[in-house]
C-alpha cells in the first residue's frame, strides 16, 4: 500500500479528476510565525478552492503521511513548536519514529507524486546559498526537480540564495525554469531580477501541456514555474538587501549551518523588516496557489481528452 493517507476531499478529488494543487507545511512551521502562519495556510487552501481546485496540504502527522489536512491539523501544526522540517533525507526517518513534521519543497514533491498530484504551488524554493564555494550549501529542493515529476510553482528564489549559481544548478539538472509572462527570473519580493530566466510560458495552457510531454517523454524530473509577486505587493531589491546582508552575517558569526540556516533567515528578515517581508510574502504564495489552480485545471481538461 502507499504510505499517504489522502483527505476525504484530496480522494474524492483523485476519483473524480479534479484539479488538486499540493501545499507544503515548512512555510508553516519554519518560514512565518504563528499566528500569521495559519491564517495565510487557511487563506491560500480557500484561493485554490475559490479557483475550481482542490488543496492538499502534505504534513507528517504521528509518523502518518498526509495529502490533505482537516483544519484542527492544520491548527495544530501551526502552533506546533517542536515539528521536525522534513526535506527528501529525513522523511522516511520522521515516519518510523511515529513524529510530526513540515514538509520542505523537496518532501511536498515525493508526497505529491505518491498521491498523484501533478500541481503543487509554494513561495520560494531553495537554492544554492551564498557563500556556497565553502559552505557546499545547496537545497535538496533542486535535485528534487531533477527526479520527481511535479509541476512546481515559486515566485523565484530569495535574495537569501545565489541566484546565478541557484539557475546553473538547475541547468545541469535539466530541470526547466519557467518564468511566467515575462522574461527576468523573479526574485521573491521583486518582480524581477538582473537574470533572465531560461524559459518563458504565457499561459497555464502550455505549462500543462509541457508537463504531459515530459510524461510521453519519460523524462522523470519536474518544472519550475517562477511566477513574479505582483507588482503593487513588490519590496524593491535595495530596501531588502542591506537586511538580507545583515541576516546572513548573524547566522555565520553564530555557526549556523544546514537546515537551520534557512529558518533562521527568514526569521531575521521577519524581524529586522518588523513584519513587512510577511505582507509580500503573503502575497505571492496567494498569487502561486491562483496559477497553480489554472495550471492543474488545464491538465485535469487535457487529460479528460485524452
Ligand atoms: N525559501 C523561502 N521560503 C521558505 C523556504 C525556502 O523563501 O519557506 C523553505 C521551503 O520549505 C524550502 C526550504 O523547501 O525552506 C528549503 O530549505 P533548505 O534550504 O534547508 O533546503
Ligand atoms: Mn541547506
Amino acid at each position: 500500500m502507499t504510505p499517504i493517507t489522502l483527505s476525504p476531499a484530496v480522494a474524492e478529488a483523485r476519483a473524480n479528476g479534479t484539479p488538486i494543487v499540493a501545499l507544503e507545511s515548512t512555510i508553516i512551521t519554519h518560514g512565518m510565525p504563528f499566528p500569521q502562519n495559519l491564517k495565510v495556510a487557511r487563506r491560500v487552501e480557500s484561493d485554490i478552492r475559490a479557483n475550481g481546485a482542490v488543496p492538499a496540504t502534505i504534513a507528517v502527522l504521528n509518523g502518518t503521511l498526509h495529502a490533505g489536512l482537516t483544519d484542527d491539523q492544520l491548527d495544530g501544526l501551526a502552533q506546533s513548536q517542536d515539528a521536525a522540517k522534513l526535506s527528501r533525507a529525513d522523511l522516511a526517518v520522521c515516519m518510523a519514529q511515529g513524529r510530526t513534521g513540515a514538509t520542505t519543497v523537496a518532501a511536498t514533491m515525493i508526497a505529491a507524486r505518491l498521491a498523484g498530484i501533478d500541481v503543487f504551488a509554494t513561495g520560494g524554493i531553495g537554492g544554492v546559498h551564498k557563500g556556497a564555494g565553502d559552505s557546499f550549501d545547496i537545497s535538496a529542493d533542486l535535485t528534487e526537480l531533477a527526479q520527481t515529476a511535479v509541476t512546481v510553482v515559486a515566485a523565484g528564489a530569495k535574495a537569501i540564495l545565489d541566484i546565478p549559481k541557484t539557475l546553473e544548478v538547475l541547468e545541469t539538472n535539466g530541470v526547466p525554469v519557467i518564468a511566467y509572462r515575462q522574461d527576468s527570473f523573479p526574485a521573491f519580493w521583486s518582480a524581477r531580477s538582473p537574470l533572465d530566466a531560461p524559459l518563458r510560458m504565457d499561459t497555464p495552457d502550455h505549462i500543462a501541456r509541457a508537463h504531459l510531454m515530459r510524461a510521453r517523454l519519460g523524462l522523470p524530473g519536474g518544472q519550475l514555474i517562477a511566477n513574479p509577486i505582483p507588482e503593487a505587493d513588490e519590496i524593491p531589491a535595495d530596501t531588502l538587501a542591506p537586511v538580507i546582508a545583515r541576516a546572513t552575517a548573524e547566522a555565520a558569526s553564530q555557526g549556523i549551518t544546514g537546515k537551520a540556516v534557512t529558518p533562521f533567515l527568514l526569521q531575521r528578515i521577519f524581524e529586522l523588516t518588523d513584519g513587512q517581508s510577511l505582507t509580500a510574502n503573503i502575497a505571492l504564495v496567494r498569487n502561486n496557489a491562483r496559477l497553480g489552480a489554472e495550471i492543474a485545471a488545464q491538465i485535469a481538461t487535457l487529460r479528460s481528452q485524452g
